[in-house]
């Protein structure tokens, strides 16, 4: 395998995948605060943003719309995922094979989510194992969307429970660990310091205002976090442009979210 910082996924050594696989895992009402976000087309445009390092998406949407985008967006191809319809144990179906997106879709990256915790978790892991071996034989770095959950995890936000999502990426072969934010700077050092080698990004979550988003970022970055997985809080916005400015800054620039602010015109 290469080294990490060598791979698309990576920008001096930070992280920023803009995920775009909400019409499945949400539906529909993901887009309906910016109609427009619904359009595949404005999120790839979106995604040509230099402070993207890249863009995941379903298998769908990246036969129809990646083409004409492989010049200026690289593509992480997820290789799960369930709709909300879907009322079972937490789950999710293999849709995509490393093969598939590597041959035919042209993936620079593939993401994989577990549900550590799930009644289903054995059989997801197995399927993990299978796509991390496939993926190094692509030389592909390997994404696990970690997220702990089912009828034993009341709180998924936990700090232990989040630095546990962190290690079991790790101790999983994931090259990046994508964690929900476990509210602290502090709980996400443990998520840090669990995770070895394995990068740890937070995870968006649902749409907050430009400043409790950023310091959040802020907080997973001076935890020694290398970035952010997200997608709501960027396609949900009328500009995204902007946070990804202000993001741009915080991440990269490790600037403090005053001045990203600043520098996004605020
Ligand atoms: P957000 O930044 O919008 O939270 O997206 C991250 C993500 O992991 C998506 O890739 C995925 O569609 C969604 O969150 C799943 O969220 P959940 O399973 O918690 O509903």
């Amino acid at each position: 395998m290469r080294p990490f910082d060598d791979t698309p996924l990576a920008r001096d050594g930070k992280v920023l995948i803009l995920a775009y696989d909400h019409g499945l895992e949400h539906g529909p009402v993901d887009f309906e605060e910016v109609p427009e976000s619904a359009n595949p087309e404005r999120v790839f445009e979106v995604a040509t943003h230099p402070a993207v390092t890249t863009l995941a998406v379903q298998k769908g949407v990246a036969e129809a719309y990646y083409p004409s985008y492989e010049d200026e967006v690289d593509l992480l191809a997820k290789l799960n995922g369930t709709s909300n319809l879907w009322m079972g144990e937490p789950d999710s179906a293999v849709n995509c094979s490393v093969e598939y997106a590597a041959e035919e879709l042209g993936a620079d990256a593939v993401g994989f989510t577990l549900y550590g915790g799930s009644n289903t978790e054995i059989e997801m892991a197995e399927e993990f194992r299978e796509a991390h071996e496939a993926a190094r034989e692509y030389d592909l770095p390997v994404v696990m969307w970690s997220y702990p959950r089912g009828q034993g995890l009341k709180n998924d936000k936990k700090p232990g429970t989040i630095a546990y999502a962190a290690r079991q990426a790790h101790e999983l072969g994931a090259d990046v660990a994508k964690v929900k934010y476990p509210g602290s700077r502090d709980a996400m050092e443990q998520a840090v310091r669990m995770a070895g080698r394995t990068k740890v990004v937070m995870s968006g979550g649902s749409k907050t205002s430009d400043r409790e988003f950023l310091e959040s970022v802020k907080a997973v970055i001076d935890a020694g976090g290398a970035g952010l997985a997200v997608g709501r809080n960027v396609f949900q916005r009328e500009n995204p442009t902007r946070i990804l400015d202000a993001l741009e800054q915080v991440i990269y620039e490790e600037a403090s979210v005053d001045t990203a602010l600043a520098a996004a015109g605020d």
